[in-house]
């Protein structure tokens, strides 16, 4: 792990991450640099998994904001991102990742294990997520991961989630003791990622397991992408919701324009109230075109719609989560664009940013 800077400093840029990260918008209490009584704690913990098993929704509940995106439809994470969330002398790096793929293995399903692969080199503890009560060929598959040798030595914590959705809570039981044969887990934690109590009582469990190191990120940061990175999967998860099953697995977004006018600059922390007596700064507004990238001309007409309605309506929602997440007035122009054999081409992915 690279040398991290002492708590409160510049946040470190991670490799391959973006230079502008995104920050809380309302700064939170915590103090600028860790309290003397305890030592201060930094470090990365890994969220892997089949797809669909809940781990993006788990990293924002983790995080306490969405960072990373969420849907019904496997396949919805296609990047590494790190969220960060700073509690007390403690700062905890969550990495989410793709869902590990054991399917069709073309070219985007490659790349996206090898996403999972490089995070799992290089942190401090993983999260193996699954779904309470169930263990599939899948999950068998993603949990070989951790039994290679070179993860021997770092500690596993076996999160089974969506504990709401299991219809008999008394088979949970004696299923943890099925999952305690099958892999040397630190911890078991059956849970939901949607109760706070579940997420906060799991933020415990992790504490212990983050070493004793300065801070990589500043108190308020809450991911190492940028807003610009984030644009780009707002609007393909409103596209993943807003489409048949067929379309994901052939799209993607690729932002083109991201222009502020006046007001703070792009990855700026969006300000609070301002300060008594002083006039409210102008407000932010920034002007966004995306290209919506599919593989065959009919995807195309299945983005855009009837009159267009389908890819107004994707646009809308983006555009109002954005103006959230960013504080500021968002214009967002969308288009989509036929680009063939795009997820089975190397070359492709990596001009659309994936590693
Ligand atoms: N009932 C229930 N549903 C959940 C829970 N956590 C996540 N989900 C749902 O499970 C679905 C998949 O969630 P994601 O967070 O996108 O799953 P993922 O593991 O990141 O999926 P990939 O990125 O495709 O690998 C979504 O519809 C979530 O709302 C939970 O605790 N209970
Ligand atoms: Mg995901």
């Amino acid at each position: 792990m690279t040398p991290a800077p002492t708590p409160g400093a510049a946040p470190a840029t991670a490799q391959g991450a973006d230079p502008t990260p995104v920050h809380a918008q309302a700064p939170t209490a915590a103090p600028a640099s860790a309290p003397a009584a305890a030592p201060a704690r930094c470090g990365h913990v890994a969220i892997v998994g089949r797809p669909n098993v809940g781990k993006s929704t788990l990293l924002n509940a983790l995080v306490g904001q969405k960072i990373s995106i969420t849907s019904k439809k496997a396949q919805t994470t296609r990047h590494r991102i790190s969220g960060v969330r700073t509690a007390g002398a403690s700062q905890f790096i969550f990495v989410d990742t793709p869902g590990f793929q054991t399917r069709q293995l073309k070219a985007l399903n490659r790349t996206l294990n090898r996403t999972v692969h490089g995070v799992l080199a290089d942190v401090d503890v993983v999260l193996f997520v699954c779904e309470a009560g169930r263990f599939t060929l899948d999950d068998a598959k993603a949990l070989a991961l951790l039994q290679g040798e070179a993860m021997q030595a770092t500690p596993a914590i076996l999160v089974a989630n969506k504990l709401d959705a299991l219809a008999r809570r008394q088979d949970v039981l004696p299923w943890l003791r099925q999952m305690q044969q099958r892999h040397a887990f630190a911890e078991f934690v059956p849970m939901s990622a949607r109760r706070d109590t579940d997420v906060q009582r799991l933020l415990g469990i992790i504490e212990p397991y983050l070493p004793e190191q300065p801070w990589q990120f500043e108190a308020d940061a809450l991911t190492d992408r940028s807003e610009r990175f984030l644009v780009a999967e707002i609007v393909r998860e409103k596209l993943f919701r807003l489409t048949g099953d067929e379309l994901p697995y052939t799209s993607t977004v690729q932002v083109e324009k991201f222009e502020e006018e006046g007001g703070e600059p792009e990855g700026a922390a969006p300000s609070g109230s301002p300060a008594p007596g002083r006039a409210a700064p102008p407000p932010r507004r920034v002007r966004i075109a995306a290209a919506i990238v599919v593989e065959r001309d009919a995807h195309k007409g299945m983005v855009i719609g009837q009159g267009g309605e389908r890819l107004k309506r994707i646009g809308s929602e983006a555009r109002q989560e954005l103006e959230r997440l960013m504080a500021a007035r968002v214009f967002l122009e969308l288009w989509v664009k036929v680009r063939s054999g795009w997820a089975d081409d190397e070359e492709h992915l990596r001009s659309y940013g994936y590693e």
